[in-house]
């Protein structure tokens, strides 16, 4: 119960350290900007103490909303010499300097989540953002489907960076004419716990082939190799817009494409099951290979409502396969690094999802996995990520999604 207490006590000093007024930053040094799904755990943890400051962070978010209904994976709202690719670099086109890319929607379905903490109250600030919401529903819906499933144009959109998922897609581009630029992210954790070089060189390509086309979603789909349909992006929209269409449904408000929305993207999240892996996979647009990756991603088949059982199978077999469970990759994949980012390593915020959706479709592994965060976090920390081996806690520290994390389900139970 004490240690309960101090954990929780820590966790909000977390959030409110990172509070940078109106948004809040993942972690000092690190990530000085207001990044979009971390935003959405954000939230979540203040409406655990301070419900305003929850909303507010929803709102600042959609602050950055374009004009085509694109929410940037990151707002600079102020510039910080701390991180790389800054502003410059990008070139969004947005109301607030900004990436050119999108992230995991699952901001929506935060807030449908904060509102049934604050339902009288949180019905005009839900009712203002809820056209926002759909706007950036529709955004997904006109430019990023295959097949009904949700494709990403770079790896940061899936906010999975270096998986596995997209090795045969990178090698597909030849990072010509990237130029000189210093990473800054090496300089701030251990260059081992990061993608590499030749990763870098190819994000930082894309980037600037997105800048270069204005960010023009016609002229990308043309030009850009990069084209991954992904569960990340597949399930949390498909959750997004059942979401929306219960919140529309119970304020009154038009919820006319998003019958026809959630019939495509069921139809979309069966073309990523690989029969072959027996599981939910990343598949290749421009070719339409699956990349053969058991990802923590794959699990998210649960939060958006699907439950299959050859996925509790894998969740069991994965389970058993590592001591901190979720990994990002299957521990048993030639491709697995305990240590690097998204090609292995546990991360808090993936086993929130994962965990919530097997909660609400009465899945027995739902509470094992609340369980096994809760020590994980308690043990080792408020860390960015984990390692599954042995739960070294790895990346950045004093993370708000981690500290999220724990206030709003983990230390829950
Ligand atoms: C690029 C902020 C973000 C997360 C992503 C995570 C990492 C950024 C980076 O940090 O990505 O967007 O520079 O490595 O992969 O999921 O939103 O915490």
């Amino acid at each position: 119960m004490t240690q309960q207490t101090s954990m929780e006590r820590e966790a909000r000093n977390i959030l409110v350290q990172n509070d940078r007024g109106g948004y809040t930053i993942p972690t000092e040094g690190l990530y000085p900007y207001q990044w979009n799904w971390d935003s959405a755990f954000a939230a979540l943890g203040f409406a655990e103490f301070d419900i305003d400051r929850a909303w507010q962070e929803l709102e600042t978010l959609f602050s950055g909303q374009w004009s085509n209904g694109m929410v940037p994976h990151i707002l600079f709202h102020k510039p910080d010499p701390g991180y790389y690719p800054g502003p410059d670099v990008w070139g969004g086109t947005g109301p607030v300097p900004s990436s050119g890319i999108s992230q995991p929607p699952i901001a929506p379905s935060f807030a449908r989540m904060i509102w049934a903490k604050d339902r009288a109250a949180g019905e005009a600030r839900l009712r203002a953002l809820y056209p926002k919401m759909l706007a950036w529903v529709r955004w997904f819906m006109d430019w990023r489907l295959d097949r009904g499933a949700v494709c990403i144009t770079h790896p940061w959109e899936a906010g999975r960076d270096n998986a596995p998922d997209w090795d045969s897609a990178m090698a597909m581009i030849d990072p010509q004419g990237v130029g000189d630029y210093t990473r800054r992210d090496t300089g701030h954790v251990n260059p081992e716990m990061r993608p590499t070089k030749y990763d870098y060189d190819r994000y930082i390509w894309l980037v600037q082939l997105g800048n270069r086309l204005g960010w023009n979603e016609a002229r990308l789909l043309e030009e850009n190799p990069f084209r991954i349909a992904d569960p990340t992006m597949t399930f949390t929209l498909l959750r997004t817009a059942r979401d929306l269409l219960a919140i529309g449904t119970e304020l009154g408000l038009d919820t006319s494409s998003l019958p026809d929305d959630i019939a495509t993207l069921e139809a979309g999240a069966e073309t990523l099951w690989n029969p072959d892996l027996r599981c939910y996979d990343s598949r290749n647009a421009k070719t339409d290979t699956f990349a053969g990756c058991v990802s923590n991603a794959s699990f998210l088949c649960w939060y958006a409502g699907i439950a299959r059982p050859e996925m509790s199978a894998q969740l069991d077999r994965i389970m058993d396969a590592a001591a901190y469970p979720v990994p990002s990759h299957d521990p048993t994949s030639p491709k697995f690094d305990a240590k690097r980012y998204w090609r292995g390593p546990t991360w808090a915020v993936m086993n929130m999802l994962i965990g919530v959706g097997l909660e609400e479709m009465n899945q027995s592994q739902g509470h094992a996995l609340r369980d096994a965060t809760a020590q994980l976090i308690s043990t080792f920390g408020f860390a960015e990520y984990f390692d599954p081996t042995n739960g070294d806690p790895a990346g950045g520290n004093s993370f708000t999604w981690t500290a999220a994390v724990w206030l709003a389900w983990a230390g829950r139970h």
